[in-house]
């Protein structure tokens, strides 16, 4: 079947031919027995779900859309060019990719959100199929994921291994052992069978089986061999990810085309039409209940905000990994419980299994836990982007304001890692209303977004008639007078605050800046600000220097002729102490910013 031609354009252009030649019989009995879906419309929400975790095998996956019609066969000869999608790891630009994958260990556990999806909120018969390779189930993520969707219950995914005993450099460490594999599936819960899998008949069979169980996921661990089907190269080391000699083509093709026992052409099954036809766009918010003055934590005042989105709209979805008394999306499961999913510690699977959800519209998901963790996710929030994935995140515990607990629970990287996702929304809210609005912005916006909130408790310095824009920031002090421009947000902008009461008794206005989104960033009002205030600009920020607010500020407003950026901002490893204390340590409390302003009106 799929092999002509996946050989054909294997052998022209791909790197990777021996990682496709072993999953070729795996990959056409799910695409042309197994699975039900519209091969005229891959991206139909009641199709079955087919995850190419090892994405490297690419080739396989576009070959098998060929062979149902759906690429026209001229296509894949394009493969890796630059005007063609075909690109050399699957990306949802194709409409039968829904994550991106190629950064090995991340399949499974957008899978797991998919099937999630499938079985507790669409109630829908679609099933999700996911291919991974035997040397990426090194990754941990991969064990993250198996324990996740056993604990669901997610009888409607299946996990193909392809143990095709290699890996990249050399052999993956378990080789050919499929009994340690099915040992390890069972402890973790799943339904397991070992099978050929070259077999085609026993592949058919297996699947049929998968389909039978209730209540468990089931892995099927495939024995195959890499470059199954080509002399010289099967189960030979050093062939991963390389054309097929020139010379040798011809006879290759030839070889493969020998083995093809019928040329009937084959059609898929089409799905059962259950998947509910849902809107998740324009969800509306009803103004804010706080009053200026007011103390609250923004990352309590995420959990208000997400419930209320909640009930604006029922496919609003919470994810956590076990802090949701301390982000509060603990106020959204309170609220709707059907619809919030527990992640446990797992912050890599969290973020895969927020992007399955949120795959084919299926969902608005927000997954919760403290910003230092989300680092660990960096990779996924990174493939996320790749991915067209439109997730929100939220960091709570940023910076050292939440004192106490010490420097391993403190996020003072976040801002840069999230600014360097090229499709990512950056909310950085300050007070009650603000973070309200974050949260209704991010539902209503496409790509990634990443919503910081703090621990403290802090005024509420909105009305609940305010209006919010993404990029849009906000002058919350200004006088006539004003000599420097002061950039603060979430706690910091609260310190700004009360310096500009302090300097105002010494005679000595500033202006001051909430820039609501640091990106986009308003760099439109902060230059005219900035100018206002004779080019000075002071930026303060709970976060490190590198890659944080001051960079951003200094980079909005490069090339405006006399601007000087002076930015307060935390270095080095913190410690343990109040949360005043610590702002004063790092130079970034209403104190240190009147000493910055001094020392500007001194010069
Ligand atoms: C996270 C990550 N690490 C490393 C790589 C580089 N890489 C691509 S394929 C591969 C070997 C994969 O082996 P396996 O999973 O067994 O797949 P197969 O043998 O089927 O090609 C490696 C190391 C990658 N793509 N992603
Ligand atoms: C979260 O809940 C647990 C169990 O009730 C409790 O022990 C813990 O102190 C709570 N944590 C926070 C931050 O409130
Ligand atoms: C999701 O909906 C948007 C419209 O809001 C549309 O542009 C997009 O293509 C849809 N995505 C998928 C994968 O269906």
């Amino acid at each position: 079947m799929s092999c002509v031609w996946l050989t054909r354009s294997a052998l022209a252009a791909t790197k990777h031919p021996t990682s496709c030649c072993s999953a070729a019989e795996i990959v056409s009995v799910l695409f042309f027995n197994t699975m039900k879906y519209k091969a005229d419309d891959p991206g139909n929400i009641n199709n079955d779900r087919f995850v190419l975790s090892k994405g490297h095998a690419a080739p396989i996956l576009y070959a098998a859309w060929a062979e149902a019609g759906f690429l026209k066969e001229s296509d894949l000869l394009n493969l890796r060019k630059i005007d063609s999608d075909l690109e050399g790891h699957p990306t949802p630009k194709l409409p039968f990719v829904d994550v991106a994958t190629g950064s090995l260990g991340q399949g499974l556990g957008a899978s797991c959100g998919m099937a999630y999806t499938g079985k507790y909120f669409d109630k829908a018969s679609y099933r999700v199929y996911c291919l991974l390779g035997d040397g990426e189930s090194s990754e941990g993520a991969v064990w993250e994921a198996m324990a996740f969707a056993s604990h669901y219950k997610l009888d409607n995914l299946v996990a193909i291994f392809d143990v095709n005993r290699l890996g990249q450099s050399e052999a993956a460490p378990l080789q050919h052992k499929t009994d340690v594999y099915k040992k390890r599936c069972e402890a973790f819960g799943w339904n397991t069978y070992v099978v050929d899998g070259h077999d085609v008949a026993e592949l058919c069979c297996t699947l049929w089986q998968a389909a039978q169980v209730k209540d468990k996921p089931t892995a099927i661990i495939a024995k195959t061999y890499k470059g199954k089907g080509i002399a010289g190269v099967e189960n030979e080391d050093n062939w991963h990810g390389k054309p097929m000699p020139k010379d040798k083509v011809e006879s290759i093709i030839k070889e493969i085309q020998n083995q093809i026992q019928t040329n009937k052409k084959l059609s898929p099954q089409p799905p059962v039409e259950d998947a509910p036809e849902i809107s998740i766009s324009d969800i509306k918010m009803q103004s804010p209940n706080y009053k200026i003055g007011d103390k609250i934590a923004t990352r309590k005042a995420y959990g208000v905000a997400l419930s209320k989105l909640g009930q604006a709209n029922s496919h609003v979805v919470a994810l956590d990994g076990d802090t949701k008394n301390s982000t509060f999306s603990e106020t959204f499961k309170n609220a709707h419980p059907d619809r919030y999913i527990e992640c446990f510690i797992a912050e890599q699977n969290m973020v895969s299994v927020a992007m399955g959800c949120a795959t084919r519209n299926r969902t608005v998901a927000f997954a919760s836990t403290f910003a230092a963790f989300l680092s660990r996710a960096y990779d996924h929030i990174r493939m996320g982007a790749i991915s067209q994935s439109n997730v929100n995140l939220c960091g709570s515990h940023c910076g050292v304001s939440i004192g106490e607990d010490g420097p391993s629970q403190m996020a003072l990287e976040d801002i840069a890692m999230f600014r360097a996702v090229p499709t990512c929304t950056v909310f950085y809210p300050s007070d009650g209303v603000s973070t309200e609005h974050a949260v209704f912005l991010a539902a209503n916006t496409k790509g990634i977004c990443f919503i910081r909130t703090s621990r403290p408790d802090t005024a509420v310095i909105y009305s609940p008639e305010e209006k919010f824009e993404v990029g849009q920031a906000k002058v919350v002090r200004q006088s006539d007078s004003d000599r420097v421009t002061v950039i603060g947000a979430g706690v910091t902008l609260h310190e700004a605050l009360a310096a500009a009461d302090e300097l105002a008794k010494q005679g000595m206005n500033i202006r001051v800046i909430d820039p609501f989104t640091i990106k986009p960033l308003d760099a439109a009002t902060i230059i005219s600000s900035g100018r206002a205030t004779g080019g000075h600009i002071i930026t303060v920020e709970d976060h490190y220097k590198e890659g944080g607010i001051g960079e951003a500020v200094a980079a909005a407003v490069a090339g405006q002729p006399g601007f000087i950026v002076q930015s307060l901002a935390v270095h080095g490893v913190p410690r343990s102490g109040k949360p005043s204390e610590l702002l004063d340590m790092f130079g970034i409390s209403a104190k240190s910013i009147v000493e910055a302003v001094k020392s500007t009106f001194a010069n």
